[in-house]
């Protein structure tokens, strides 16, 4: 590195190395290895503004190794974004610091997403060239054509979600995509050859993507390798061969420098050999302004791109809106509801749903996908169109049998713009979801899950394929609305309020079975929107409570009626999502709930969630083993989940 880069990448060194020191807590080796690497991306590469982070034609930087936040903090405050100050980088990882451990995303700060969870960052950096494609085939390639760059460690790579992602996006052809991976072979157990051995440069190849291998403390070969990633027809990732801590004389090239203080000793050493002199957080002002003119360069290109867009950019409302229901969509709506009370047919809600999205499958920026369960999650409708390899004019993804990529993908799509993804595969399956959806519930995205086979009710495939407490695990993500309708009109309540939730993700769970419907007559009101509503009364007065959701709730309207003939008068509350239910005001609850002793709920699922709804003198009926492989109807008595052994239970009871 000539002197003045050196001095650059110095500064994002000792800011991390000071706060870490600072914090007690925190991983100097990253931000150190690659310092070099990230002062020519930004300085010669990088399209940013720090005086409007959110300028939609940006480059996106996703820091997969979030461990190495530091790295990021120290770019943001050195080319001048107002999110961070010296101050936030002085209170790295104190409460309430914009400088947290590892921050995911932060809106309008330049933190696009850094994970946590290793890995995750790569699926979300794929999603986000996808978005970036999508949208530049909508709005031309003079208004979008940026980059995405992902930085990511040997753990990332090691993690199997960057099998899938990496894999989709070489077959996507996803020229856009440029990974610097931080090839240091050390990770927190030591030399990554403790438990790796693989050919970085096969592996990716076979994936058809670019690889090329640089020395990422030269700054002509990590410039050379940047500018020839800018024109490659192929994602293309660039190993940078580093060194952990680097400038450390006793724990450089260790994991030592990985996850701890480097010690006011070592941190003396490093100022002795890299010939910085200058005292903890002081930056000085020469190399601060040429800094400040890196990012003020930047601005000033950015600001022209905007200028020259932002007439033609502005007139594109749906970039800006949420999902907008136009009138026609909205009579739409209405008219395959009316037209479905009138012949009443039993009907899976994953039906329901494949009509609902055919409705609103002209929306711009709603992009549809699956996880090779295409026509079991009914996802697709004859409107869409897929989108294939370096062909982005679709609006579905068929993301193969990858799970977790799909919703790591998703949050990708998510978080670059106003793009809002909705992804299915089984109800059973979302375990191989779960760290992503739970990404997306604290960076609070708008995806959409349609998990379908949501019960026994799925049949013959068996208890491998039977989610029993896969609605608890669920539901017990903070900021997350889990949804089960139980019919048609449900079904469209459900996606609508899914559409609506503005900072909440959604699981739609669907039935593979036909199941009766409901909801008969239908109000304009969206019932679903308090989250529990009573669908059935068999008189003013009544001792029982029946809470259901999804394919139990017409049980629970024949159960109630039943009881009635016995003079056991009953209501019957239908609950398609109890995180909606727990946020209305004290009168509605006490309403719905406190006007009989005897509460039960149904629902073919592990139980744990109703208790909190029916107490410990309620009855809870569902399934708290595995299910069963045989005809679903079977399967439904094999766990006396039907009329008869549910009425006499009650009447027990009672
Ligand atoms: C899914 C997941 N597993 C484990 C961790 C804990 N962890 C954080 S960093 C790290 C080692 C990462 O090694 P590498 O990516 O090579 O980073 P480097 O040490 O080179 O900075 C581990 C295991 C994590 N953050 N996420
Ligand atoms: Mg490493």
């Amino acid at each position: 590195m000539n002197k003045n880069n050196k001095e650059l990448a110095n500064a994002i060194r000792f800011l991390s190395i000071d706060a870490v020191q600072k914090a007690n807590s925190g991983h100097p080796g990253m931000p150190m290895g690659m310092a070099d690497v990230a002062t020519i991306l930004f300085k010669n590469f990088l399209r940013f503004n720090p005086k409007n982070p959110n300028w939609l034609n940006r480059d996106r930087f996703v820091l997969s190794a979030g461990h190495g936040s530091m790295l990021l903090y120290s770019l943001l405050y050195l080319t001048g974004y107002k999110s961070i100050s010296l101050n936030d980088i002085k209170n790295f990882r104190q409460l309430n610091s914009i400088c947290a451990g590892h921050p995911e995303y932060h809106p309008n700060s330049g933190i696009e997403t850094t994970t946590g969870p290793l890995g995750q960052g790569i699926s979300n950096a794929v999603g986000f060239a996808i978005a970036e494609e999508i949208l530049k085939k909508k709005v031309g390639n003079k208004l979008i054509n940026h980059k995405t760059y992902v930085l990511a460690g040997d753990g990332c790579l090691m993690e199997g979600i960057s099998h899938e992602a990496l894999s989709l996006a070489g077959h996507l052809k996803l020229k856009n995509l440029i990974l610097l991976f931080d090839n240091n072979s050390i990770s927190i157990d030591g030399p990554t050859n403790l438990s790796v051995s693989d050919n970085h440069k096969k592996r990716f190849n076979s994936y058809g993507w670019d690889f090329l291998e640089i020395n990422g403390h030269n700054e002509k070969e990590i410039f050379k390798a940047l500018k020839k990633a800018q024109k490659s027809k192929k994602p293309i990732a660039i190993s940078c061969k580093t060194i952990i801590g680097y400038g450390s004389p006793n724990k450089g090239g260790k994991s030592s420098s990985h996850g701890s203080p480097l010690g006011e000793e070592e941190i003396k050493l490093v100022r002795k050999k890299l010939k910085w002199k200058h005292e903890p957080f002081v930056i000085p002002e020469k190399i601060l302004n040429n800094w400040r003119a890196v990012g003020d360069k930047a601005s000033k290109k950015a600001q022209s791109d905007e200028k020259n867009n932002q007439k033609q950019l502005s007139k594109l409302s749906w970039l800006k809106n949420e999902l907008v229901l136009t009138e026609s969509i909205f009579s739409a709506i209405e008219k395959t509801k009316q037209d479905y009370l009138k012949s009443l047919d039993p009907i899976a809600t994953r039906k329901c749903s494949e009509k609902f999205l055919e409705i609103v499958s002209k929306l711009p920026n709603l992009i549809g996908g699956s996880a090779d369960l295409t026509g079991s999650n009914n996802t697709k409708t004859k409107k869409h169109k897929i989108i294939k390899p370096g062909n982005f004019s679709g609006n579905y993804i068929h993301y193969g049998v990858r799970e977790h990529a799909m919703c790591g993908l998703m949050n990708g799509i998510s978080l670059h713009s106003n793009l809002v993804p909705y992804g299915g595969t089984f109800l059973i399956f979302s375990d191989y979801c779960k760290p992503s959806i739970r990404l997306a519930a604290m960076m609070k995205q708008k995806v959409i899950y349609v998990f379908t086979h949501d019960s026994i009710g799925l049949g013959e495939d068996g208890p491998t394929h039977q989610p029993i407490e896969q609605l608890t695990s669920l539901r017990s993500i903070p900021n997350l609305n889990v949804f089960r309708p139980a019919d048609m009109i449900e079904t469209f309540e459900c996606w609508q309020l899914a559409f609506k939730n503005k900072n909440t993700p959604s699981v739609i769970a669907l039935t593979r079975q036909k199941i009766d419907p409901v909801r008969r007559k239908n109000g304009s009101k969206n019932l679903c929107s308090n989250g529990a509503y009573e669908i059935l009364r068999t008189n003013d007065k009544i001792k029982l409570t029946i809470l259901s959701s999804g394919s139990e709730t017409s049980l629970a309207c024949e159960i109630s009626h039943k009881l009635a003939t016995e003079n056991i008068y009953s209501k019957v509350i239908s609950m398609p999502c109890q995180e909606l239910f727990d946020q209305q005001n004290e009168n509605y609850r006490k309403e719905i709930l406190g006007e009989t002793d005897l509460i039960v709920s149904i629902e073919a699922s592990e139980t744990n969630f109703w208790k909190k709804y029916t107490g410990l003198q309620g009855l809870n009926f569902g399934i708290n083993s595995f299910g069963k492989s045989a005809p679903y109807k079977d399967i439904y008595n094999n766990f006396e989940l039907n009329l008869e052994s549910i009425a006499k239970k009650i009447k027990q009871r009672l």
